[in-house]
């Protein structure tokens, strides 16, 4: 786990108090060892033929048991005990209380945009959520507060998964109206796009732009292609100045599989006869604001 994450995760204990999610230490009782041996001895003088000396020796009984929440009382136990955490086990991961559904495979979404890849800059994360605080605007949560509905999942998760991070239900962002559902009958697509964003397109719909308030814009770009070669021949037929080796495979939340390049700005996914390109224009800077709302429309692309 990297730093980043350790703190990300820090920051969401820290704003569990004025919520229904537990972090709790689990009550630990160590009850010693009770130990109750009888030794009886029999010392036997026979020269005296005297009688018998029996010896009884009865070790009394220690009791100990666990103390205040939080604290383990160990008595003298035969190996070293490791070391126990006070702090809460992660619980990021779990099942947060009265979600029926659970968030799909949380923990592999990165907890922090990746490093900026050449001349990128990162736009800034205030809380370390995974959502620039251009983002956290379109989504309607606090910037101040990774987990803002505080149901255990950072607020960049939720958008990564398709949920509404600012709702403590399990809603999806489509139902909450945080998104918008651009359908493309003619090329055969639908995808969300934040309800605060814009679109155009050109007359015959094979190019489409969800245009941010700023510079930045996510297009869409369908292209023919021939059904019997791969999407890897294809791109390298499309694009001979670039280095094949640098792709990287890609698959979506609903299954779709392509490729991506490796500055993530470009992703590919080949059905049938088309080529679906889905571009992230960053418009002349070299600011990355919409890195996870680039991911969030990509995982909720369906292909009809
Ligand atoms: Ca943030
Ligand atoms: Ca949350």
């Amino acid at each position: 786990m990297s730093n980043e994450q350790s703190k990300n995760k820090e920051q969401i204990k820290q704003a569990q108090p004025d919520t229904g999610v537990k972090f709790t230490v689990m009550p630990q009782e160590f009850r010693a060892i009770s130990s109750k041996v009888k030794i009886p001895k029999w010392f036997i003088f026979a020269g005296a033929g005297v009688g018998v000396l029996i010896i009884a020796v009865v070790i009394g009984v220690v009791v100990f048991s666990g103390g205040k929440e939080g604290k383990i009382i160990v008595e003298a136990p035969e190996e070293p005990v490791e070391a126990i955490p006070e702090t809460p086990q992660e619980v990021v991961t779990t099942t947060p209380g009265g979600l029926s559904t659970p968030i799909e495979e949380p923990v592999k979404v990165p907890a922090t945009p990746e490093e900026p890849v050449g001349a990128l800059v990162q736009g800034t994360d205030s809380d370390a959520d995974g959502l620039t605080d251009k983002e956290e605007a379109l989504f309607q949560t606090d910037t101040t507060r990774p987990d803002t509905d505080s149901d255990g999942f950072l607020d960049g998760n939720e958008v990564f998964n398709l949920y509404n991070p600012a709702a403590v239900a399990p809603v999806g962002l489509l139902e909450s109206g945080i998104v918008r559902l651009y359908r493309n009958a003619t090329e055969g697509y639908n995808i969300f796009y934040p309800s605060l964003w814009s679109t155009s397109s050109t007359s015959d719909t094979s190019m489409v732009s969800f245009l941010s308030d700023d510079t930045e814009s996510i297009n869409i770009k369908v292209v023919e292609a021939p059904e019997a070669i791969t999407l890897r021949s294809w791109y390298i037929s499309e694009y001979p100045e670039k280095d094949i080796n640098k792709l990287q495979s890609y698959t979506n939340k609903q299954g779709y599989r392509g490729l991506q390049d490796a500055d993530r700005l470009n992703t590919y996914i080949k059905e049938a006869g088309k080529v679906f390109i889905i571009n992230y224009s960053l418009g002349g800077t070299n600011k990355i604001w919409y890195r996870r709302l680039y991911d969030m429309m990509l995982n909720s692309l369906k292909i009809e």
